[in-house]
């Protein structure tokens, strides 16, 4: 069963039909309130940034309104939305953080 490929790999109707999960970025959007420094500790907190790198994305987040702090599975990305929304609203800071299919 399945069709004959080159080298004699086999490729089984299930895996040529198989496709790859989607993908889900996730996002920090600007407001006037949450504190920069407070955005640059949650990049390095929740999405493993070094300082320097968390500084540039959360000023891009300043400038343009938002920014891109990773891209993982839907549970991956959908908790990481979790965890920094209850860190933010425990802080009193209206940040907010969004997935989006890559
Ligand atoms: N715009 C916020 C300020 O000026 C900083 C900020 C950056 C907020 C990125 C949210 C996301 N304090």
């Amino acid at each position: 069963m399945g069709t004959k490929h080159e080298e004699g790999t086999v490729v089984t109707r299930q895996e040529q039909k198989l496709k790859p999960p989607p993908m889900y970025m996730v996002l920090l959007l600007n407001d006037d309130f949450t504190p920069m420094e407070f955005v640059v500790a949650v990049i390095q907190e929740y999405f493993n940034k070094d300082r320097e790198t968390a500084t540039q994305i959360m000023l891009k987040v300043h400038r343009d309104g938002k920014g891109l702090c990773g891209v993982f599975s839907k549970d991956i990305a959908s908790t990481k939305v979790e965890l920094v929304l209850t860190h933010a609203r425990k802080a009193g800071h209206p940040l907010q953080c969004v997935m989006e299919e890559a």
